[in-house]
């Protein structure tokens, strides 16, 4: 029998005022094979804790999924699902779609679950964009697509994605002799194309887990403002990135000080800087990009003409972007 007081309402999920004030439950616990300062496995730690106990958790093939569910252990302590490398996004819907049928219909007692599907650069930013940007255009279903980015294939032996840096060194792009950048594309811009392009999705923000309070609390914001939301981000990875594991939470800051990753959340359809980012849009001066880029093997090769042509770059999406760092237009001026 059908029950009437189906509402399909989200958990409402007050931001943490302070690090002190954060929960101390963990649902993403011991029992994890990561690297040794894995960015990402704190972004799944800090991305479950925000969610609390009454959330399903979906992830694609990668590190991961990999490191995370080797047989017979598992951190995961809220139900978990693997599945297929491109399908975050088709397992986001298809979750949030089952258990909104299933309380519609009264096989299950009605009550907000949070449905978060995370996948990787490669899962999300490349291989399964198509599902994750159909996910996004369904209002009705409430759900939380989170790519971690590691700027590689890092699970496969670090082969280069759509999210890797210009430049850096990757099992597919390892500078010779002759010549010496092999990776000459700019990093592709998911959250801004995504938020750009969804009308229906009321929620897409940037992280990055060396800013962890601010971090948990987009996550409480996404779960909470109701249909499908997504957030990008960006995680160091020792192995990928080639430095000492003892950087990663500094090299997450150097990320947003030098302007690389800038911090912003659209929420229907307003964009906010916030955190470092917003400092810097309001005049504090952006660190030098070979602060970030020297401390990585991945860039040792790097010249000063490549360390120039990097700055230029992340310059352009300062000084030139309509929304700076957000979306990669800008108005002809004449005569400019
Ligand atoms: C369809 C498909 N192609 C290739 C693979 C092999 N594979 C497994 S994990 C992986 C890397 C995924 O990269 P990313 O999504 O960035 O996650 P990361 O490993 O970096 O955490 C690949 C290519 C696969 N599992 N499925
Ligand atoms: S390769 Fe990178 S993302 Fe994968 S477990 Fe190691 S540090 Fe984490
Ligand atoms: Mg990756």
């Amino acid at each position: 029998m059908a029950d009437t007081t189906f509402t399909n309402a989200t958990q409402i999920l007050e931001p943490f005022k302070g690090v002190k004030k954060v929960t101390i439950e963990e649902y993403f616990t011991s029992g994890h094979r990561t690297c040794q300062g894995c960015e990402s496995a704190l972004v799944m730690k800090l991305m479950v804790k925000a969610a609390g106990p009454r959330t399903i958790v979906l992830g694609s093939t990668g590190c991961m999924y990999v490191a995370n569910t080797t047989y017979y252990t598992t951190p995961w302590v809220v139900p978990w699902m693997h599945t297929q490398l491109g399908s975050s996004g088709s397992a986001a819907l298809g979750t949030a779609a089952g258990l909104k049928a299933l309380m519609k219909k009264g096989k299950m007692k009605s009550e907000p679950i949070n449905v978060i599907a995370f996948c990787g650069d490669g899962g999300g930013a490349d291989m399964g964009l198509g599902a994750i940007s159909a996910t996004l255009t369904h209002r009705e279903y409430n759900s939380l697509i989170l790519l971690y980015d590691n700027e590689s294939y890092a699970n496969t032996d670090i082969q280069l994605s759509g999210s890797t840096p210009y430049g850096a060194n990757t099992t597919f792009s390892p500078p010779g002799s002759v010549k010496r950048i092999i990776h000459t594309r700019w990093k592709k811009n998911t959250a801004g194309m995504l938020a750009a392009g969804h009308p229906e999705c009321r929620y897409v923000a940037t992280v990055d887990a060396s800013y962890a309070v601010e971090m948990m609390n987009k996550v409480r914001k996404a779960l909470t403002i109701s249909g499908p939301t997504f957030i990008h981000s960006l995680d160091p990875c020792p192995k990928g990135w080639d430095y000492d594991p003892m950087l990663s939470h500094e090299l997450g800051e150097l990320a947003v000080e030098t302007g690389i990753f800038p911090l912003y959340e659209v929420e229907d359809g307003v964009v906010r800087h916030y955190g470092k980012t917003k400092a810097i849009v309001e005049g504090r001066p952006r660190k030098p990009v070979r602060e970030y880029l020297l401390k990585q093997g991945r860039f040792a090769h790097f010249t000063e003409e490549d360390l120039e042509y990097f700055q230029a770059k992340v310059d352009e999406m300062w000084d030139k972007w309509e929304i700076p760092g957000v979306i990669p237009f800008w108005k002809e001026r004449p005569g400019k």
